[in-house]
Parts: C-alpha cells; structure tokens; sequence
C-alpha cells in the first residue's frame, strides 16, 4: 500500500475529530457545539441500534403500532418513533447546551430547565419515514441548529428564524449502513458508522452536488392536484423538448432522507410540491425543509418553495409546512424560471 493511502488508512477521522478540527477555525468556540453535535451523534447511534435490530430480526411485526397513541400529525406512532424521540430530547438536555428543542413528535417546544441550558436550539424529527419501519426502506435522522438570542431568556420567537441562519444542519440515514451527513458551513461530508469502531468515519469528505442530474423525484400521484408550472416541469423531464434525454423518476416516497441522499449524491431534483390538497405542500418547514435545504446549498445546489429561496422562510410556527424544489442548480434554476414565467404571464 502506498504512503498515502496507508496515511489515510491510519488517519482514523472520526465525526468527533473531524468537528473538533472545523471548531478550532473559530478562536472564540468553547467546545460547546461540539459537545452538543456529540450527543445528536449518541442519539443517531442508539436509533440506529435500534433499527437494524428491527430489519434483522424482524421485530417489526412485534412492534406494530403503539397502542392508539397518535402524534400532532395524526398518524399513527411507531414504538420506535416514540423511544427514538425520547431518546433525542433526554440526550440533548443532558447535553446542558440547549435551550429550546422542537421536535416532529412533540405538538409544542421543549424549554430546558434553566440549570440545564445552553444557548442552542435544535429541531429534528427524530424518525422521518417511520412507516417505512416494516419494510426495510431507509429512515432517517433530521436535525438542524440554530444559536439563541439571550439563553436566560429563550423565547419561541427564538425558533421561528430563517433556515439561513442555521449554524448546522444535518441527516442521519438507517438502511444498509449508517450514514451521517452534516454541514456546520463550510461544505457538507458523510460519515459513515463504523460497527467495529462505534465510531462515524469520514467516508464522503466534501460532497458537492452534480451541476444537473438525470433524475426528478417527485409523487406522480399527486399530478392531478398540481399547479401547472408543477405539471408542466414534470412534463419536460418526461418529453424534454431540447432533444435531450428524459430524466428518471426515482422516489421512494415517505422517507425524505432517502430521496434527499440520492439526490445530493447523484444530483437531480427532489420535489414535494404545494398542490390543491396540500397548498403548503406536505413537508415540514423547520426541521425537514430548513436542514436539507441548508445541505443542499452547502453542497452547491439550490432550494427553492415556488415562490422564493427556501432558507429565506421565516416560520410563523414550529410545525408550518412548506412546498420545495431542491436539488440540482440547473435542475432548481429550470422551475424557478418557470415560475417567473408564469408570473410574468398572470401581470
Ligand atoms: P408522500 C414522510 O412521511 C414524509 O414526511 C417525508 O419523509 C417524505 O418525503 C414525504 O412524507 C412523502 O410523502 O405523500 O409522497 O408519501
């Protein structure tokens, strides 16, 4: 094996080191963020532990539902949605470097005890796709960080920013390995959970999205309630009219981290868009569009809503839904011309 690569055999980068050596490009951090970034870490690991118990032994079908208990969103709970949630927050505050935490299973945002606060905020859904648990289809972690105003006087006002002022943002993905993806703003990179270790190794340093891509991913099922600047997008993939090739539909549907790491890998677009059933679409502003739509950018594409840059969104509440267009620069550039377009034409 040659110098270098027996060098990057023995380097070992952990997401610990790898943090801790982003951090001290900031003089004035203390370690606290990466404290925190090192117990969202815990909690991926216990969820993934959890999860590949469930696709190896099968348990699913002894998990089934968790009784009647339904969350804010009206579906059904999983068990595992519910421990992997508990699991997130008991780990967060003992971490005593948040203040507010906003999660996808919990209806109102969680206040850390004063003796326990610390000046971050952190919104996650901490098991997207769980209805995915019984058939083996990649879930994920969502998260993403913002810093409080004043942390002895944390206020839900302090949760309704903009995606642009996140500080991180990331995603962990359970399926046939565990895959962390994360950007704390300067570039996006993918660890990879080694079993052997118990450790997150770098294994994607960098990943900067494809210009264009090949693919569009997107429900065809909803075609019938979509705008036409939608309808006619999907078309263009489907018959382009510049000779080229038509783009692929690939979606797995019900699982966001699934769909959003093919794209961030591969390239192309990944759309859930505002349609006459859902007018804000279906995805959740703060803690799913907010933190892929950072990733994206971070990673050279672009977010888009129909109306405007994504990470530009000022929540009005903690579980508003908004409609997005990521992916791909030229690919998001494409609609958002059609869009103008459209506009254009409505004057
Ligand atoms: P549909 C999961 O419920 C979720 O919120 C996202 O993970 C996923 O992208 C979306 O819904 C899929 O929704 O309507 O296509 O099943």
């Amino acid at each position: 094996m040659d110098h270098a690569a027996e060098a990057q055999r023995t380097d070992l980068m952990t997401i610990t080191r790898h943090v801790l050596n982003e951090q001290s490009k900031h003089p004035e951090s203390r370690g606290d963020f990466s404290i925190l970034l090192n117990h969202i870490v815990l909690g991926c690991k216990f969820v993934c532990s959890a999860v590949n118990k469930l696709f190896q032994a099968g348990l699913a079908k002894l998990i089934g539902l968790a009784g009647e208990i339904t969350n804010v969103q009206g579906e059904q709970q999983k068990k595992l949605d519910v421990l992997s949630n508990q699991v997130f927050v008991k780990a967060l505050v003992s971490s005593g470097r948040t203040c507010i935490l906003v999660s996808e299973e919990d209806e109102e945002a969680t206040f850390v005890e004063p003796s326990k606060r610390g000046r971050y905020i952190v919104v996650f859904d901490p098991l997207d796709g769980s209805s995915n648990i019984d058939c083996g289809v990649s879930i994920g972690t969502i998260f993403g960080i913002y810093v409080v105003k004043n942390k002895d006087d944390p206020t839900l006002e302090d949760v309704l920013q903009p995606g642009k002022y996140m500080l991180a943002a990331g995603y962990c993905m359970y399926g046939s390995s565990c895959t962390l993806v994360l950007s704390t703003g300067s570039g996006v990179n993918g660890f990879t959970l080694d079993p052997s270790l118990g450790e997150f190794m770098l294994t994607h340093p960098d990943i900067k999205i494809p210009k264009k891509g090949k693919i569009y991913s997107v429900n065809e099922g909803n075609a019938k309630n979509w705008d036409d600047v939608t309808s006619k997008y999907v078309e263009n993939c489907k018959f382009p009219k510049d000779g080229s090739s038509p783009k692929s539909l690939r979606y797995i549907g019900s699982s966001m981290v699934a769909d959003v790491h093919r794209t961030l890998l591969y390239g192309g677009i990944f759309m859930y868009p505002a349609d006459k059933k859902t007018p804000n679409g279906k995805l959740r502003l703060l803690y799913e569009v907010f933190p892929m739509s950072y990733l994206m950018e971070q990673a050279g594409g672009e977010a888009f809503t129909g109306k405007q840059r994504a990470l530009d969104l000022v929540p009005k509440k903690i579980h508003e839904r908004s409609p997005v267009f990521l992916g791909s620069s030229d690919d998001v550039q494409e609609i958002k011309a059609l869009y103008a377009a459209a506009a254009a034409a409505a004057e």
